[in-house]
């Protein structure tokens, strides 16, 4: 049967993990795939977490099933750590997943079941995950311009105009923050005249929120979210835990319902619950019990504040001392955009073929749209980095 098939292609940013591997260069750097590494280039399991498995290996005695909307303190800690605490519990209801990805492909069979001719409106460009997983769950998809290569700015009037041309019931796809590929990030002024725009024309803002913490701190990433939520009448979220508590592998994630009344929040509850029954049934526990964990516990939370904090300031200094690198060695300040954008991730506004140089000559890998992982940085070699990119300029 399998001889019909064709191999799929090869999803590019998991690809680069393999190639920097296998490559023997000693000076090699490694500023692909999105996860966070300090300056040795390590990705430490965080400390409250790495406390927090202590006590759940030594404190659980059984491992049977928790049910469909897996661990359920889980959900409310991550709904008040992403809607805060003015979060209105009786609308909003949430089902752990596995991952963002798990609860981005949850919300998405929950808007199928809702509205199965529905369009999806995506940033232009978007995580290359998003359109798969939207299409995945037979949603239609539509692009928005998002981001001005030249300036390394928000398109925003170009975003607003074309959401402006979006039809009541649509769905309108937000980083919640820190951008990816791009890092440049709506301000609340815009998240404000963005959500006017969804209420007026009756859309539906559907917020992936998968690096809260890493931007401006773990409320100021939340503020286009939670200024939605004060007004729109229904929204739906999907959140991760994969950057901001290091659990990559664990899988964990939350998918988030706002809606008009608890009556209208529980039926849409009971639908998303029955997609995540049809798909996987129930979420793997380990990750999410370690997360509520340190979420629950104030002297686990404090820690895990304070080194996720530590994190956010060492992406932002390397951001600064690369842009200010790449401005002596190239006498211009077009890559001065580097040091405003937040997040993991800059594009420096590379052709494919002068990414290709960096990693054939130089040993430099970053994703063919010249998307930097900022974390990969080496704190020790941003001029020679610096050097190396200027020369594979025109
Ligand atoms: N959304 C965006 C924009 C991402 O960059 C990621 C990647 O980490 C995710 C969602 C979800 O990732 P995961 O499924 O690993 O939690
Ligand atoms: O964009 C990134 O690098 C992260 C990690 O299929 C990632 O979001 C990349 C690709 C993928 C899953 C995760």
């Amino acid at each position: 049967m399998f001889e019909t098939l064709q191999p799929a292609p090869a999803d590019k940013i998991i690809a680069l993990i393999g190639l920097y591997r296998a490559d023997p260069r000693p000076g090699k750097i490694d500023l692909g795939v999105g996860v966070y590494k300090d300056r040795d280039g390590r990705t430490p399991v965080m400390r409250a977490l790495r406390e927090a498995e202590k006590r759940l290996l030594q404190g659980q005695d059984t491992k049977t099933y928790l049910g469909l909307p897996g661990d359920t303190a889980f959900n409310t800690a991550m709904v008040k750590l992403a809607f805060g605490p003015a979060a209105d519990m009786t609308r909003i209801r949430a089902a752990q997943a596995p991952g963002g990805s798990g609860a981005l492909r949850l919300v998405a069979e929950l808007l199928k079941r809702t509205r199965p001719d529905t369009t999806v409106w995506l940033s232009d460009p978007t995580w290359p995950n998003h359109p798969p997983v939207m299409r995945g769950a037979g949603l239609k998809v539509r692009d928005y311009p998002y981001f001005d290569a030249v300036s390394g700015a928000v398109r925003f009037d170009d975003m607003m105009a074309a959401l402006g041309t979006a039809e009541a019931g649509d769905i309108v796809l937000l980083h919640g923050c820190c951008h990816n590929p791009t890092g440049a990030n709506l301000d609340a002024a815009q998240w404000a005249r963005i959500t006017d725009l969804v209420v007026e024309r009756g859309l539906l803002p559907f917020v992936d929120i998968a690096y809260q913490g890493f931007g401006e701190g773990l409320d100021a990433d939340a503020v286009g979210l939670r200024l939605l939520a004060a007004k729109v009448p229904e929204m739906v979220v999907a959140s991760s835990c994969s950057k901001n508590f290091a659990v990559y592998r664990d899988r964990v994630g939350a998918a988030m319902i706002l809606a008009k009344d608890s009556a209208q929040a529980d039926v849409a509850m009971s639908q998303m619950l029955a997609a995540a029954r049809a798909m996987y049934s129930m979420p793997p526990d380990h990750g999410a019990a370690a997360v509520r964990m340190v979420l629950e516990d104030d002297g686990l939370r404090a820690d895990w504040e304070a080194e996720l904090e530590e994190m956010r300031l060492r992406m932002l200094r390397l951001r600064v001392q690369f842009a200010d690198a790449l401005r002596r060695q190239s006498n211009s300040d077009r890559f001065d955009f580097i040091a405003s954008h937040r997040g993991m991730f800059s594009r420096l506004g590379l052709t494919e073929a002068q990414v290709e140089r960096l990693r054939a000559e130089y040993g430099v890998y970053m994703v063919g749209d010249s998307r930097i992982n900022v974390a990969g940085l080496p704190d020790d070699g941003m001029d020679d980095l610096a050097k190396a990119v200027v020369s594979v300029l025109d």
